[in-house]
């Protein structure tokens, strides 16, 4: 092989980076650096679960790292708010600008008056909290509850099984059937799919119980469609088939589990024909599923955020995970359910964060529900929220109700300070805008909600311009506010050591320097792991709860039980007369969650806003393929194109998320339509509860509206990035 001259002194390496986004699968990337320059991004190979290869998005990362929407520089804002006008300033002048603003506030509403707003942007520790929650507790801002994903199915899951781990991801080759449970794993864990294809060739069917026909289901061997937010039926239809049909594991009920007999007489409250009723699910077909279910063993239970999305979300999970115990499956290895993996990581968290600082003040600040931002910013509580400081997140798309979030961010007097990688549709409302790295350019540690590794990231590049990582930003502001606690000057490795802190054993040997030499290290845990070994569940009673008094006394039925969803024909008759189609907002495939979606390549792939629209709905609004539709209710309207087919049943719409508002017809995307309502857990966000009519969007718009939509994808260069 000959090599070209001029790249004779080209330095070539190939180093490791954790691919830090919000997702179960964490992967480790291997990254081909030319001269400072990355020039390749591919799966590792030696990692047991990324096992050589990335997904669609993160194959394309390049096209993110170097694309011209990068934030490179701090800047103040010019123009009207939302404009995106702004001009460069130097990081001193950021900082001072913000330290100024802070004290003026603080002097005049107090600290709660300053709320920070951050989730899961990058998943690793130090970026996610660490400095941030020092500086902001140390401070008494407004506290964040970070809801918006998670919180009601942990919450759920919780009262069933007591911690948030389940069965190893990596065992289940083992099981014999297999089932996605309001889950999309071909899109949303794509790393799980050699484990079920595996799994598969050794004989395991697929299932995938969904209102959406997703990805999963179109390579699962049976599919069930149930009315959105009707789960709990579903399963509670299952216990009763199975508990009828003497197909439950007496043994296992008995050693392991609390309250059967009152699950079974809740069950018999749930006969087939009754949940078809409520769950469009044929009664035939439900029996036919609980005996699969009740007699192919090993069984596994994949579960994971969809469900959780409701207002009924946390007894729907609640209630899901139920089945394995009824049938034994956490007896055998590769069986049982997995929601989060996340519970089983020891980190030293409350090192990272120093909680201990909130008793500097004479009360503890309040908390805000961060689906609850509009409201937040619009209503103008005692103090009136006058800073907003949003990191990681990207609240003008992601957070429900956007109207109302957007109306707060246009306030003339809030203070927004927007830390951002990319000019996003939030950064563009901001005051101040400050530039952030990509993992490429940092030094994070990073636990996992899909599997059992600590994963240690090193930077492979220089930061591009100016950026500064979350914790640089966080610590020359607590030097600008006069925060004199000496752990405001922690380095990044110092904070990496401290996480590793803690003796605990499944971190025994896990060291910071031997995660610089081998990046990854899989807990000190039994291979393969069960989380419930020796039958021992952290539940008040040690045993599986079917009947948990704990719910009882937080004012939850004691059982598993069918609530109705409160957006849904039988939840809400009234709305349900006014908007007949209940709407669901799922991970799109190209996209993860707003990430990678200003990305030309990915907005391509992923094509236009399409609305799912079942053939009946769409032939009664006389709505035919690739038209324009409008979908509103009380909250908003949004433009979608029909896309026309048998994904959804009828009653039901989907739209797979998240476009930017900018790249949306009219500048608006899903979240207008979602609601803000909390779900009965956690607090927790509940974006597929809603509730939608649609009509041909040419009944409500103007000719020239009109043909402004039709000319709008594929987006133009300059739409993309003007
Ligand atoms: N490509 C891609 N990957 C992602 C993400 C992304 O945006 N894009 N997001 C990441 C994040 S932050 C998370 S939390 C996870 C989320 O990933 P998932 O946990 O898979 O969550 P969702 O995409 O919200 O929903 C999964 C499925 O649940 C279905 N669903 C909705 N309501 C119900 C219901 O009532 N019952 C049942 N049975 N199913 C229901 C939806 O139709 C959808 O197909 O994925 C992560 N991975
Ligand atoms: N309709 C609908 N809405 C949803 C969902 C849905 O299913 N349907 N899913 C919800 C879910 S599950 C989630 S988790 C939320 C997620 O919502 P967000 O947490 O807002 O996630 P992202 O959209 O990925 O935006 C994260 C932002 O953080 C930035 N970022 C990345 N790394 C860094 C860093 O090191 N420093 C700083 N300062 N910024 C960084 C990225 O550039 C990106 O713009 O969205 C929710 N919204
Ligand atoms: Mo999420």
């Amino acid at each position: 092989m000959t090599i070209a001259p001029d790249r004779r002194s080209i330095k070539v390496e190939t180093r490791k980076v954790i691919c830090p986004h919000d997702c179960p699968d964490t992967c480790c990337m291997s990254v081909t650096v030319e001269d400072g320059r990355v020039t390749k991004v591919t799966g590792d190979d030696s990692h047991p679960f990324t096992q050589g290869f990335l997904c669609v998005k993160t194959n394309y990362y390049l096209e993110r790292l170097y694309s011209p929407q990068r934030i490179k520089y701090p800047m103040r804002r010019v123009g009207p708010k939302g404009s995106g006008q702004f001009e460069r300033i130097s990081w001193d002048e950021a900082t001072r600008l913000i330290a100024d603003r802070f004290k003026t506030i603080i002097a005049e509403d107090g600290a709660e008056a300053i709320l920070p707003y951050s989730y899961a942007g990058t998943m690793g520790l130090l970026s996610y909290a660490s400095m941030d929650r020092r500086f902001f507790n140390y401070m008494g801002a407004s506290q964040l509850d970070r809801t918006i994903c998670s919180t009601a199915g942990k919450e759920g899951y919780n009262f069933t099984m007591g911690g948030s781990f389940g069965t190893d991801p990596e065992s289940i080759v083992n099981a014999k059937l297999i089932i996605a449970w309001g889950t999309n794993p071909v899109s949303t864990n794509v790393h799980l799919m050699p484990f079920i294809n595996e799994a598969k060739k050794r004989g395991a069917r697929l299932v995938t119980v969904d209102p959406h026909k997703s990805k999963t289901a179109d390579q699962s061997d049976l599919y069930i469609q149930p009315y959105p937010g009707t789960d709990a039926a579903l399963a509670l239809g299952m216990m009763q088939v199975i508990i009828a049909e003497n197909l439950h594991d007496r043994e296992f009920i008995k050693s392991d589990t609390l309250g059967f007999d009152l699950l079974a007489e809740r069950a018999k409250e749930y006969p087939p024909e009754r949940v078809e009723q409520i769950t469009g699910v044929p009664a035939q077909q439900i029996r036919e599923f609980a005996r699969l279910y009740a007699t192919i063993k090993p069984s596994f239970i994949r579960l994971s955020y969809g469900l959780n999305r409701h207002t009924n979300g946390g007894m729907m999970v609640r209630t899901v995970s139920c089945l394995p115990a009824l049938v034994g499956a956490w007896s055998q290895v590769g069986g049982g359910a997995l929601l989060s993996t996340g519970g089983a990581f020891p980190l030293n968290r409350a090192a990272l964060e120093k909680p201990q600082f909130l008793s500097r003040h004479s009360r503890f600040p309040r908390t805000i529900n961060m689906i609850k931002l509009g409201e937040a910013l619009l209503d103008y509580k005692e103090p009136p929220v006058k800073a907003l400081f949003v990191y990681n997140s990207n609240p003008a798309v992601v957070a429900p109700n956007s109207r109302k979030v957007i109306a707060g961010l246009e306030r003339e007097d809030l203070f927004c300070v927007v830390h951002e990688q990319v000019m996003t549709d939030t950064a563009r409302y901001a005051d101040i805008v400050l530039p952030a790295p990509t993992t490429f350019e940092c030094l994070d540690l990073y636990a996992a909600y899909g599997h059992l590794y600590v994963q240690l990231s090193q930077p492979v590049i220089p930061p591009l311009g100016e950026v500064l990582a979350n914790t640089e930003v966080f610590r020359r502001l607590a030097g600008a506010m006069g925060y004199a606690d000496p752990s405001f000057e922690d380095s990044d490795e110092d904070l990496v050591r401290q996480a590793l802190s803690g003796n605990h054993p499944s971190l025994a040997g896990i060291t910071y320097e031997r995660l610089q030499k081998d990046t990854f290290a899989r807990l000190n845990l039994p291979q393969p792991y069960n989380p419930f070994e020796g039958g021992k569940y952290p539940t008040p009673s040690g045993k599986i709860e079917f009947y948990s008094e704990k719910m009882l006394r937080a004012g939850f039925d004691p059982l598993p039980v069918h609530n109705p969803s409160a957006e849904s024909a039988d939840g809400s008759p009234e709305l349900f007369e006014k908007y007949p189609l209940r709407l669901v907002t799922p991970a799109a495939h190209h996209f993860l969650n707003s990430s990678f979606a200003e990305m030309p390549t990915m907005l391509r792939k992923q094509q236009r806003p399409y609305l799912e629209l079942n053939e009946v709905d769409a032939r009664e609004r006389s709505i035919r393929q690739g038209q324009w539709v409008r979908a509103w209710n009380e909250r908003g309207e949004a433009y979608f194109v029909a896309d026309i087919k048998d994904s959804v049943g009828a009653g039901v719409a989907c739209h797979l998320s998240l476009w930017w508002q900018r790249y949306s017809p009219l500048g608006w995307n899903c979240n207008t339509l979602t609601s803000d309502a909390e779900a009965d857990m956690g607090g927790g966000a509940t974006f597929h509860t809603n509730l939608v009519q649609v009509e041909l969007a040419a009944l409500s718009l103007p000719p020239e509206k009109m043909a402004g939509l039709e000319n709008l994808y594929p987006l133009s260069e300059e739409v993309r990035l003007g």
